[in-house]
C-alpha cells in the first residue's frame, strides 16, 4: 500500500524544505484542520445534531444566523484562541476583530475565516465548508486592530479550505502548489490524496447564479450568452453549467476539473456578494497556487487593497484562459 501522508508529515516537510512555514505557522494549521474535523462532526449528523435551527439572532451581515454558524465559529475561536500563534481572528460571523486575551499569549498571526460557507444548503443536505485565511501582524509589538487585517490578499500565508460533502477534503496552499486531503474518519486524520491540484487553463463549464442575468454588466451577458449559444456561437463548442450556491463546492469542482467561477457584481450587488477577506481572497490563492486566475472581472483579487474587513466584492475565478477572456471584455467595455 503506498505510504499515507498525513496532514502534519506533509507541514513538517514544507517546514524542512521550505522557509515557507514556520513552526507556528504549522501548528497554527494544524489546530484549524482539527477545528474544521469537529465542525464536519456536527454537519454530518445534519438535523439529529439538534442545532441548525436559526435562533433568530441577526449576523452582521444580516443574515439570520443558524446556531451551527454560531458553533462553527465558536470551535475556531476556541480552538485557535490559547495556541499562542495568533494574535487576533476576523469571521463573517463576528462584527470586529476578535483579540486573543490577555490570559493567553499573542502571536505573529492573524486568522481570518468563513466558518460555514454555503449554510444555506444546511437545511436540504447540501455540501457546506470552512473557508480560512492567513496573514501576518505586521507589528507584533502592539495589539491588532482592523487596520492590522486591512493588507492585500497578496500577503497571505497561508489560506485553505474544508469541504464537508460525501468526504470531508481540506484543501491547502501555503504558497508552494495547492494540495487536497481527505479525512480518514477511522483514523480522524487528513491523509494527502491530491498532492499537486493542477486547473486545466480551459474549460467548457461555468458556474453562475443565472437568475441575476437582468442584472449583469454587459461584459458578463456577452460571455455568458456566447458560452450558451454553444456550437452555434462564436465559442464554436457547447458549454455546461453548474452552481451549487456554496463556493467552496463550486471551487473544489474547479480545482478537480476545471471551470470558472463567477458572482460578479451587478446591478442588485454593486459590490459583489461574496467578502473579500475570507471569501475572495483565501480562495484566490488557492487558485493561482493550482495554476489558474482569479480576478473582480478585471483586476487581479490578490492586488486589492481592502477598505473594510467585511467588503464585498466581484469574483470571477478559474481556468486561466476563461478568466482572462471575461477580463478582456471588461476592458474592451471600458
Ligand atoms: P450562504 O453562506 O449564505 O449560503 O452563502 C453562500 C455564498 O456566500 C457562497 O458560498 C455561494 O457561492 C453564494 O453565496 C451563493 O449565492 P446565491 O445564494 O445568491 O446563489
Amino acid at each position: 500500500m503506498a505510504r499515507r501522508v498525513t496532514l502534519t508529515q506533509y507541514l513538517l516537510e514544507q517546514q524542512r524544505s521550505h522557509d515557507k512555514v514556520s513552526p507556528g505557522l504549522r501548528l497554527l494549521l494544524e489546530v484549524v484542520a482539527r477545528a474544521c474535523k469537529m465542525i464536519g462532526y456536527h454537519v454530518n449528523k445534519g438535523p439529529l445534531s439538534g442545532i441548525g435551527d436559526v435562533v433568530g439572532n441577526i449576523n452582521v451581515q444580516g443574515e439570520a444566523q443558524k446556531k451551527l454558524d454560531v458553533v462553527a465559529n465558536e470551535v475556531l475561536v476556541e480552538a485557535n484562541e490559547w495556541g499562542g500563534q495568533l494574535a487576533a481572528m476576523v469571521s463573517e460571523e463576528m462584527d470586529g476583530p476578535y483579540i486573543v486575551p490577555d490570559r493567553y499569549p499573542r502571536g505573529e498571526y492573524l486568522l481570518l475565516m468563513d466558518p460555514l460557507d454555503g449554510s444555506s444548503n444546511l437545511d436540504v443536505n447540501g455540501p457546506v465548508g470552512t473557508i480560512f485565511s492567513v496573514l501576518r501582524h505586521q507589528d507584533e509589538g502592539r495589539v491588532p486592530d482592523e487596520n492590522a487585517f486591512l493588507q492585500p490578499g497578496s500577503k497571505q500565508v497561508a489560506a485553505g479550505f474544508a469541504l464537508y460533502g460525501p468526504a470531508t477534503v481540506l484543501v491547502l496552499t501555503v504558497g508552494n502548489g495547492t494540495v487536497g486531503f481527505t479525512l480518514d474518519k477511522e483514523l480522524g486524520s487528513f491523509v494527502l490524496t491530491q498532492p499537486n491540484i493542477r486547473i486545466p487553463e480551459d474549460t467548457s463549464e461555468f458556474a453562475i447564479n443565472a437568475s441575476n442575468a437582468r442584472n449583469w454588466e454587459p461584459p458578463v451577458k456577452r460571455y455568458i450568452d456566447e458560452c450558451l449559444a454553444g456550437k452555434t456561437g462564436p465559442r464554436g463548442r457547447d458549454f455546461n453549467m453548474r452552481w451549487v450556491a456554496s463556493m467552496v463546492a463550486d471551487v473544489y469542482r474547479i480545482l478537480c476539473r476545471g471551470g470558472v467561477f463567477m458572482y460578479p457584481r451587478d446591478a442588485k450587488h454593486k459590490e459583489g456578494r461574496l467578502r473579500l477577506m475570507y471569501e475572495a481572497n483565501p480562495m484566490s490563492f488557492i487558485i493561482e497556487q493550482a495554476g489558474g486566475t482569479a480576478t473582480d472581472g478585471e483586476r487581479r483579487i490578490l492586488d486589492l487593497q481592502p477598505t473594510a474587513l467585511h467588503q464585498r466584492v466581484g469574483v470571477v475565478m478559474g481556468s486561466k484562459n476563461e478568466v482572462e477572456r471575461i477580463a478582456a471584455y471588461h476592458r474592451e467595455a471600458s
